[in-house]
């Protein structure tokens, strides 16, 4: 028996009452008593972004006020007169990668990007250590820079390791490989290369650690993605046993992929606070979160698309140079899932696509939002409208014509992605009828005859992206635990870890959909690795596909235990009983009066259940983005009037968080093809190192975006469901592009890199209108 259910209603967040009353608790803001009288670290940074260390003199910055001690890289791991920490220089994560481009925790001879953490200072209060960093002398031997990705793939500035003997850190596929005659029977070919512009994260909290020993065990606070991630990675670099680490992830405000495992700094924060015998703590400014956490994106892409006048796709090659920075993190290995969504929703008889990641002296490249999916969508999305022009023929003709058609059985590819659903057609139809399409292309025509100022352009994009991939052996998966109170409470616990995305909200649904527990009576709980040991975190979108479906699979279960006892209590065949989930009460078939709740189960013995959730593989959410823009041909100012968007991820289970999830990502990738950009100028100093340079998105350049409901669900998971978290930033980009270059395409523009600042949109109307004239 079952009342009406709660799942795909917009339940408000049930995390928000205290955010917006109390507040959040960030790791900056943690008052634990075993944290009392902690120390406070201050990381030296590199400013220069290639150098040999000389000499480090840190006697005046050890005497300044405050200061309890000053560590090198020296210290850290070639202590002298004394034997090592067994501190572990942090290694590129896949075995493929050059293996001798290794980090240390602190530079120890040779710094490599501007940001780098040189010295670790140690205070009795926070700000004490910015001050002593100014006596902390450090002698640098400059090297030349290596910026440029394709300079550094032809070792042109020299090499960041010598060691390595190249800047190459891994290669994808073979150029050697390549099809010369991929594109022999098209009539049209375009290709171009495009920049996928480095882009920073900025989360609202920056990053911090706080930690502290007791009885030679470390309890860490570090804002993260996933504590048993964390956990790992730390133990790894400070070489220490499971047992011996616990780690507490505490309200973390955005991530955005950037707190996936963790960074160096954290794990220099742990060793002082065991070396010092103190606890530690450390936050960092704005400054040196640009400087300092993972960049993403920052890929060069070369695409090459051909096919029939008539608007047939043939052949697409795509060959991608990743930047992964300083030293090789997750960027490094993101040009493989580039390459597995390479075609998209395309149906190409021919793909090809091979990348090169490089390390140059910059920030080390991590995931962001979508991590190597938008940039795959941004490939393929922009040699679409490359070819589309070329042909002369409409993009969305072009779309329709070459989109896969619907498919309820698993697709594979060419690259061997495996899609479990789509109907990627229906997705662009819907998408083009909410936006008006033809309206909007008489309206541009109108505003092209009369020589308006005020330009319009339409962008399409139609992508599929991969949500919930890896896994250990046996495919993705996730833990959930649930157990009832005899109170008529319940608790869970997650593997997922949420940063903003509503889990304690949604996972709460999900047990009382079962169960009968009102939401506001389940408490869920995450992020603490002595608690939660194992799960693989947030990341990728897999959160409700995985350990949604495994606190739903654990909620069930825990009521087939609850059976067997209800039976035993009502003295009844348990398959002679109901449950009714609007009294969270089992009752005999026929007789609801001969009931026993559910909570009156939970003792003596604990109602308890833990459960793994199994996924067959990935699931792939598609959807369409159309953006529309005006530019001003005169400024070359870009104003983004309309985004509307189908972003199907299954089965919706909470509307409102969902369609938060799509607002979020539809502006950060949107900000990508409009503002964003990380540079550095031509010696490794980079140049946007405040939110005044880095041109952070804000509401004011945005329009209310329409969103469109599509829901296909999905058979890998009972709930239907794919992930939403990544999805928004995946289409609007390219969409957005494209709109900017369909605005003055007319002009005999072709192509305008991201982002499209007024700056270079002006630049591009004008060599265009400079070449028509040489023409003429
Ligand atoms: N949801 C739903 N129905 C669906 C899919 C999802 O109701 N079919 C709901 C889920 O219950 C969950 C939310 O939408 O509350 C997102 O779920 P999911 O798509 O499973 O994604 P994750 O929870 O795994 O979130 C990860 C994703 C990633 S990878 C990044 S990066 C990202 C993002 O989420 N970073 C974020 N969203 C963010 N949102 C905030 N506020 N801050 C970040 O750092």
């Amino acid at each position: 028996m079952s009342g009406v259910s709660i799942l795909g209603t917009r339940v408000l967040r049930t995390e928000d009452p205290s955010f917006l009353s109390t507040g959040a608790v960030y790791t900056q803001d943690v008052q634990d008593e075993r944290l009392a009288g902690a120390v406070h670290v201050h990381f030296v940074r590199s400013t220069v972004a290639h150098a040999r260390i000389s000499g480090i003199d840190a006697s005046a910055a050890r005497q300044a006020e405050g200061v309890v001690a000053v560590f090198t890289g020296a210290d850290l791991h070639n202590p002298p007169g004394r034997a090592a920490a067994g501190l572990q220089p942090v290694r590129p994560m896949m075995q493929a990668m050059n293996q001798a481009m290794v980090q240390h925790l602190l530079a120890t001879d040779t710094v490599r990007f501007v940001g780098e953490a040189v010295a670790a200072i140690v205070t009795e209060h926070p700000y004490q250590g910015e001050d002593a960093s100014e006596l902390l002398d450090i002698d640098y031997d400059f090297l030349p820079a290596v910026v440029d990705m394709n300079d550094a793939v032809a070792g042109a500035n020299g090499l960041l390791f010598p060691e390595a003997g190249t800047n190459v850190v891994v290669t994808f596929g073979d150029a050697g490989t390549l099809d010369p005659d991929l594109f022999a029977d098209c009539e049209i070919v375009a290709s171009e290369v495009i920049q996928n512009r480095r882009v920073a994260p900025a989360p609202m909290e920056t990053r911090a650690a706080a930690a502290v020993w007791a009885d030679d065990r470390l309890t860490a606070w570090i804002p993260n993605q996933g504590a048993q991630g964390t956990k790992r990675a730390l133990m790894g670099m400070l070489g220490l046993k499971s047992g011996q680490v616990r780690i507490i992830t505490p309200d973390v405000g955005g991530a955005f992929g950037a707190k996936f495992g963790v960074d160096t700094e954290p794990a220099v924060v742990c060793w002082i606070a065991r070396e010092l015998g103190r606890p530690a703590r450390w936050s960092e400014t704005r400054m040196e979160n640009l400087l300092g956490m993972t960049h993403g994106r920052a890929q060069q892409q070369k695409v090459t698309i051909g096919g029939r006048r008539d608007g047939t796709v043939l052949a697409y090659r795509l060959e991608i140079l990743q930047d992964s920075g300083a030293y090789p993190r997750f960027g490094a290995s993101l040009p493989s899932l580039t390459i597995l969504m390479a075609p998209g929703p395309y149906r190409i008889p021919r793909a090809e696509a091979i990348a090169t990641s490089v390390a140059t002296n910059t920030t080390p490249v991590g995931a962001y939002r979508g991590a190597g999916r938008p940039e795959a969508s941004a490939a393929i999305d922009r040699a679409i409208d490359l070819f589309a022009a070329s042909a002369g023929v409409d993009p969305a003709q072009v779309r329709r014509k070459n989109l896969l058609p619907k498919f309820t059985e698993p697709h594979t590819t060419t690259f061997g992605a495996k899609y479990d659903s789509g109907d990627y057609v229906a997705a662009l139809e819907a998408a083009l009828e909410a936006a008006g399409y033809d309206e909007l292309r008489a309206e541009q025509k109108r505003r092209r005859d009369a020589g308006a100022t005020l330009q319009l352009g339409i962008g399409l994009s139609s992508y599929v992206e991969i949500t919930g991939p890896g896994g250990e052996a046996g495919g993705p998966n996730e833990n959930g635990t649930v157990e009832v109170h005899p109170d008529g409470t319940a608790t869970v616990l997650t593997g997922t870890s949420p940063h903003g995305q509503g889990h304690a909200t949604v996972w709460a649904m999900l047990v009382s959909d079962e169960l009968g527990i009102p939401i506001d009576k389940v408490t869920v709980t995450w992020g603490d690795s002595d608690m939660v040991p194992r799960g693989g975190g947030t990341g990728g979108s897999r959160s409700l596909q995985l350990g949604g479906a495994a606190v739903q699979q654990a909620s069930r279960e825990l009521l087939d235990v609850a059976r067997e006892r209800a039976g035993a209590a009502l003295e009844a065949s348990p398959s002679d009983l109901e449950f009714d989930v609007s009294r969270s009460a089992f009752a005999v078939k026929g007789d609801p009066d001969a009931s026993v709740s559910l909570s009156s189960l939970a003792e003596p013995e604990r109602l308890v259940v833990q459960s793994v959730f199994r996924s067959p593989g990935p699931t792939f959410p598609f959807g369409t983005h159309l953006a529309v823009v005006e530019v001003d041909t005169e400024t070359g100012k870009v104003s983004l009037t309309r985004m509307v968007t189908v972003d199907d991820a299954g089965t919706v289970i909470n509307p409102l968080l969902a369609e938060g999830q799509r607002h979020g990502g539809i502006a950060q990738g949107a900000a990508q093809a409009l503002l964003e950009e990380v540079v550095y100028d031509a010696d490794g100093n980079p140049l946007t190192t405040t939110l005044a340079d880095y041109p952070f998105v804000s509401a004011t350049e945005l329009p209310s975006f329409e969103l469109v409901d599509m829901q296909t669900p999905t058979s890998y998971n009972p709930l239907g469901a794919k992930g939403i978290g990544e999805a928004g930033s995946i289409g609007s980009t390219p969409a957005v592009q494209n709109a900017v270059v369909d605005a003055v395409a007319h002009l005999g523009v072709t192509h305008i890199d991201m982002p499209t600042s007024p700056q270079r949109v002006w630049q591009a109307i004008n060599a265009a209108l400079a070449g028509k004239q040489k023409e003429a």
